[in-house]
């Protein structure tokens, strides 16, 4: 349990199950539970590896409350945008890599949430919208840097400029989801993921999460540098070295074809 009535944390072995518990309002975030989503992340136990971010209910959210949604002036916007950054950071840049389960409306905020996450699962339910644009309002929970990462500017103009809604098969071809399962399997899904990702080394999953985007940002003589230093770091853990010698006496599985 958290403390917000929206929000439920279930520990599972290493593995937290955070979930929006608000399906009566399709999961739309008021600003309490967005808060909520914060504190879960900031207050993780030491023993969590990873985590799976899912909804309840049919719709994974629906976006920002709307029935919240009121006459703010400039600044007072500026700093209701800027708490969102700072929630959804957490999830970004918090303890442990985050799996997400998509299923149905996958929209605006919703999209924005899902888009901090490291992995994204969708069922065969899932639809993403922007329907900003429609409202008259912009996105404001980070989705202008994170998810031009995922689809690229152009889809994301033509999304809330014209209303378009992806579908799950075509939202999975464009890159908002790694993995596209049947309908009701994705948190079964992403479970299992989080539970792979659970196994690694925390090094690594430290450079994925921390290093990796950075890296990806930076101009290539600076990223080669960054990466040099990381990768150093990295193969320096014991835990490193256990691995490496485990696959070398024959104790580590091969890659396999699958
Ligand atoms: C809501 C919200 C919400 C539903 N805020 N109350 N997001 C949107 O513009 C999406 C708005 N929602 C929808 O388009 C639809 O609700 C869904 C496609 C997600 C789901 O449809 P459906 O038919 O299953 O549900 P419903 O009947 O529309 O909604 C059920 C209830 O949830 C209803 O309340 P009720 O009291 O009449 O039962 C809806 O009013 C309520 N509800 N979505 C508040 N979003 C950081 S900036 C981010 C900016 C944005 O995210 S803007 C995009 C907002």
């Amino acid at each position: 349990m958290t403390s917000h009535p929206d929000l439920q944390l279930e520990i599972d072995g290493d593995v937290a199950i955070v979930r929006l518990n608000r399906p009566a309002k399709r999961n739309a975030l008021s600003d309490g539970l967005v808060l909520a989503v914060r504190d879960a992340f900031q207050s993780l136990p030491d023993t969590v590896r990873a985590a799976v971010l899912d909804g309840s209910g049919d719709h994974f959210c629906a976006g920002l409350d709307l029935s919240e949604l009121k006459e703010r002036d400039a600044g007072a916007g500026l700093h209701h945008s800027r708490m969102w950054h700072g929630a959804l950071e957490e999830v970004q840049y918090g303890p442990v890599p985050v799996v997400a389960a998509l299923h149905g409306a996958v929209v605006g905020g919703g999209l924005e949430l899902a888009a901090a996450c490291h992995i994204r699962v969708a069922d065969a339910t899932t639809f993403y919208a922007l329907p900003e644009g429609a409202r008259g309002i912009f996105v404001g929970g980070g989705g202008a840097v994170r998810i031009p990462r995922l689809i690229g500017a152009a889809r994301m103009t033509d999304m809330m400029l014209t209303g378009r809604v992806y579908q799950a098969e075509e939202g999975e071809r464009a890159g908002f989801a790694q993995y596209l399962v049947p309908a009701g399997e994705a948190f079964s899904k992403a479970l299992a993921l989080a539970k792979r990702v659970a196994e690694n080394a925390p090094l690594t999953n430290y450079a994925l999460m921390h290093a990796l985007p950075r890296i990806a940002e930076q101009p290539a003589d600076q990223g080669f540098l960054t990466e040099a230093l990381m990768a150093a770091i990295a193969q320096s853990a014991p835990e490193a070295k256990k691995r490496v010698r485990d696959f070398l006496e024959g104790r580590a599985a091969k890659v396999s074809k699958g």
